[in-house]
């Protein structure tokens, strides 16, 4: 493949202009978007190395949306695939998205803008969305990769190249062209993905943006998770923060404003330096019948102290890191079971190690008998797999990629301590004003996990228009503006994003 090492048409002219000029000029005449597009259908019947199509049709979703042509399809070995490319004015652009959770789906209408396409397919862009490799019931099904090692490659990292060519090869054969630029998107484990793209395939894209990435999986996933289970388990096997749980979350969230928001040198409403804040619930009553919601029951108060100190073993040495203040409103949503349903995050921390957390799958490993004391070592067996901790990013910088990095400040799912940690390490090795010219990190005040629910803060951005002008037109994306909207999309309050270590400012 003529692109297998160049990120655009302008790399591939310097590849080949001192072998052939008359080449030179198609390539260019294709990047300048004077070629025609195939008919869609026909697409069909194409075949392609590693790509088998089941469909090409023509769709059209709303008027915000361009009429595209919808492709589905498998990438070999198993990636299942849907393609959106616009029939009229696409801009010349390739999108990729990363998966949330442990994958499994295909969702190219995910509603909000976790590894979403709609939003760029709005934009003109040819877009692709994936499985991860395999198919599950639900983003927290991981039997897929009982014993199986293959798909466990291909969703930790494999897939990234193997959807990008399957990307470009559809738009060669759809618009007979190669894109100029090329970018990938992803939220929480898309977002590790994004990481992993910087990290292992530095040269495929020109610009990538990792919302929420859990890129220390094997911990996140590991310690972190099975420390939620245990710790919101009662002794009749239910959740302890369950749905009537929900009623004392706005009590929590005053109690900890009033101890932590001045606690970054503004009160603003907006916890930005959770990690000077050591929450205490001492100002909140116990519960005398077990059913006021302005009180919390023994129970509930022992679950909320383990959460915020985090996990820790016998030795009460600090394993991973706890919840923030501040995220006490997103807690229910992602762990709050009830008797007949489990909730995303506890299904994600099952999910984990039986399947995923040793290289050879173990079902009594799991994160009810996880011990603390004698299992954190044994995840390090998949670290370099699983994880997206790889802090050199020479080669990135060098072939002129572009990352922005961000995390919800009130993450209860994927703690955004481990993307700090991260950054941290990225500048400690190559030297923070040179990080700067490539790598920021946005910290999002009140903002949970990527896109799911709303904040109480502003929560709105839109980092690919902010990463498009980095890429393509040099501007500098330290002031990101961010909005909170109402019901008729009218702005409640605004402000801007500042790149870490400065705090974001709101008006
Ligand atoms: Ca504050």
């Amino acid at each position: 493949m003529i692109y297998s090492s160049a990120k655009s048409c302008r790399a591939i002219f310097f590849q080949v202009f001192e072998f052939n000029k008359l080449y030179f000029l198609c390539i260019c005449l294709s990047c300048s978007g004077l070629s025609f597009s195939s008919d869609c259908t026909s697409l069909a019947k194409l075949k392609f190395g590693n790509i088998s199509i089941a469909s090409a049709s023509v769709d059209a979703i709303d008027a915000e949306l361009p009429v595209f042509c919808k492709i589905k399809g498998v990438v070999q070995p198993n990636i299942g695939f849907e393609a959106r490319l616009p029939m009229k004015n696409w801009n010349g652009k390739f999108f990729q998205v990363g998966c949330g959770g442990f994958c499994g789906l295909i969702e190219p209408d995910r509603a909000t803008q976790s590894n979403a396409i709609n939003h760029a397919l709005a934009k003109g862009y040819a877009a692709i969305t994936t499985d991860g490799g395999h198919q599950g019931k639900h983003l927290g099904d991981a039997e897929w990769a009982r014993n199986n090692k293959e798909a466990e490659e291909v969703f930790a990292h494999k897939l990234i190249p193997l959807t990008y060519y399957a990307g470009h090869d559809l738009i060669q054969a759809f618009y007979k062209s190669t894109p100029t630029h090329s970018y990938f998107s992803g939220c929480s484990n898309g977002g590790r993905l994004a990481a992993k793209a910087a990290q292992v395939y530095p040269r495929l894209f020109d610009g990538i943006i990792a919302g929420c990435p859990v890129l220390n999986l094997t911990q996140n996933g590991g310690i972190f998770g099975s420390w939620v289970v245990q710790s919101n388990t009662n002794q009749y096997g239910q959740a302890i923060l369950n749905e009537a749980f929900a009623k004392k979350v706005s009590m929590l969230e005053m109690n900890s404003l009033s101890q932590c928001d001045g606690l970054d040198g503004k009160i603003d409403g907006a916890i930005q330096k959770p990690n000077a804040c050591h929450i205490n619930l001492t100002d909140i009553q116990a519960c005398k019948n077990g059913k006021q919601d302005d009180c919390l029951s023994d129970e509930e108060r022992s679950t909320l102290t383990k959460l915020y100190r985090g996990p820790v073993n016998s030795n009460n040495e600090q394993l991973f890191y706890g919840i923030n203040p501040g995220s006490e409103r997103y807690l229910t949503y992602w762990y709050g079971d009830s008797k007949n349903a489990k909730r995303p995050g506890t299904l994600l921390a099952d999910g984990y190690l039986p399947n995923l957390g040793l290289p050879i799958d173990d079902n009594s490993f799991s994160a009810m008998n996880f011990d603390f004391d004698k299992d954190p070592d044994l995840l390090k067996q998949q670290s370099e797999l699983l994880d997206a901790l790889d802090a050199n990013l020479v080669e990135f910088q060098i072939s002129g990629g572009k990352l922005l990095m961000w995390h919800g400040l009130a993450d209860p799912l994927v703690l955004p301590e481990q993307t700090i940690e991260y950054y941290e390490k990225v500048t400690q090795q190559m030297g923070r004003n040179n990080v700067d010219t490539f790598f920021k990190l946005f910290l999002v005040p009140g903002m949970g996990h990527c896109w799911e629910l709303p904040s109480a803060l502003p929560d709105q951005m839109s980092m690919l228009s902010v990463l498009e002008n980095w890429v393509e037109k040099n501007i500098d994306p330290s002031d990101i503006p961010i909005t909170k909207l109402d019901a008729q999309k009218g702005i409640v309050r605004n402000g801007s994003l500042k790149p870490y270590p400065q705090m974001a400012i709101y008006n």
